[in-house]
């Protein structure tokens, strides 16, 4: 099967003849912190080792600490949000802000999508601060709105300081920890990501930007929004997160009718809140074009909808097709769903096959070179060429649905796995 050739030289051609591209609404700085568990001493909390024995966010000391406690004794990667101004002070405090990095969704997207010589990549960024600015690649083609229309961060931003700060504490295998008295090793290496960012939470759309692209909506050809897992149930203000979306809508259908032709995907990322997720789920899904997601985050779409999450983080692919189905309503006509070894791209009518192939071709060399190298070098995606695929090809036609399993390239030690959905996402969106 010949479905990865000429796939390198199709990409670049297609980014060249691109239009503007807008990444919303998650943009933000991570500090890495390499954990040494020894300086904890010994910790006197019970260990959880269900997802259900944890807290949904951090609201106390104690709740930090159980989160960290299972993604170390587990080995698995976990993130929690921060709603305690206490709890991130002690830890700014205890731990410091870490090497600083980009992160947050829309900046990881506009960080994978940058070095492909798209026109124009423009990316939401609030608050649009001295520090995260200076984090941004130097290229050409990003963009954010600055008081004087478009212009790269580090021309643009207003004032200094780190107001938001998603920690990412990071712990080797081998590594040992004492937890009532008990040594407990780290199985695998992994992370443990507390999330500080309460100026962002609502993912309230702001000027400039706003007016920014209603006015230039005809310059757009895609709009790809995410982040909200930091969103938060109840706000302070009494606002709730159905509020926050229905305004979120208005702005989408106020784009929707300046240019018809837009397209908008929506990026799932891990939404634990289920009264922030539901509300996704329920007002936005048939509201966009496209979504993107991984095992994790459909298994809790399944569960929302009265279905068992282990058939679909077990892989199987008739059960993971059958819960596509049931949430393609509405404007939600492609769905790009990514394992390790594997896409399954659920599509209604009106697509270009061919195209939409050779986009997830294109991604996942793109995720493969990335995670083997760390950052995207384009010169280096032929050699990803070599690497064998796992899975068969495979494409049916179900329920009036195009599904095509697409097997990808998998690295065998890659030097980062962070930030690899959203490569995968926001390329197969923006080339298909
Ligand atoms: P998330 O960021 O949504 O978790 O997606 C991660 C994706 O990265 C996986 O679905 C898989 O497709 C890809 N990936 C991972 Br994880 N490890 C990889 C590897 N070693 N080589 C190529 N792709 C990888």
């Amino acid at each position: 099967m010949k479905i990865y050739d000429g796939v390198i030289d199709w990409g670049i051609k297609r980014a060249r003849d691109s239009k503007m591209i807008a990444l919303g609404f998650h943009s933000v700085i991570d500090g890495l912190v390499k954990v040494d568990p020894q300086k904890f001493g010994n910790l006197d909390l019970a260990i959880p080792r269900e997802l259900s024995a944890l807290p949904d966010s951090i609201k106390c000391i104690d709740d930090f600490w159980k989160g960290l406690i299972f993604s170390f004794v587990n080995g698995s990667a976990l993130q929690l949000m921060i709603d305690s101004k206490e709890v991130y002070e002690w830890i700014m405090k205890t731990f410091g802000t870490g090497t600083l990095r980009l992160g947050g969704t829309s900046a990881n997207m506009a960080k994978g999508l940058v070095p492909f010589p798209f026109e124009k990549i423009l990316v939401y960024v609030y608050p649009l601060e001295k520090e995260i600015a200076n984090l941004f690649p130097n290229s050409k083609n990003l963009f954010v709105v600055g008081k004087h229309g478009l212009d790269h961060p580090i021309n643009a931003y207003d004032g200094e300081g780190i107001e938001a700060i998603h920690w990412i504490f990071e712990f080797s295998q081998g590594q040992s920890m004492t937890i009532k008295g008990k040594i407990y090793t780290c199985p695998r290496s992994n992370r443990f990501i507390a999330s500080w960012n309460p100026v962002n939470s609502k993912l309230e759309v702001r000027d400039p930007f706003k007016s920014y692209v209603i006015e230039h909506a005809q310059d757009i050809s895609h709009f790809l929004v995410s982040g909200f897992h930091i969103m938060q149930e109840i706000y302070p203000d009494g606002e709730t997160v159905d509020d926050r979306i229905d305004k979120l809508l208005e702005f989408v259908m106020a784009l929707r009718e300046k240019n018809s032709r837009m397209k908008f995907h929506l990026e799932f990322a891990s939404i634990r809140r289920d009264g922030v997720r539901k509300a996704v789920e329920e007002k936005l899904f048939s509201r966009f074009d496209s979504l993107g997601l991984n095992e994790v985050e459909l298994s809790w779409v399944a569960r929302d909808i009265g279905y068992d999450e282990k058939d679909i983080l077990n892989l199987d692919v008739e059960r993971i097709s059958q819960i596509i189905s049931k949430i393609m309503r509405g404007n939600l006509s492609r769905v790009h769903f990514h394992a390790l070894g594997f896409y399954l791209l659920a599509l209604k009518e009106g697509y270009n096959l061919e195209s939409q192939k050779k986009a997830l071709a294109f991604a996942s060399l793109a995720a493969a070179q990335r995670a083997m190298d760390g950052e995207i070098n384009l010169e280096r995606f032929k050699y990803m060429l070599d690497i064998p695929e796992k899975y068969d090809y495979k494409e049916w036609e179900e329920d009036g649905i195009h599904f095509i399993l697409f097997p990808t390239k998998v690295v065998p030690s890659p030097k980062i796995t962070v930030g690899l959905g959203d490569t995968i996402s926001s390329l197969g969106f923006v080339l298909g």
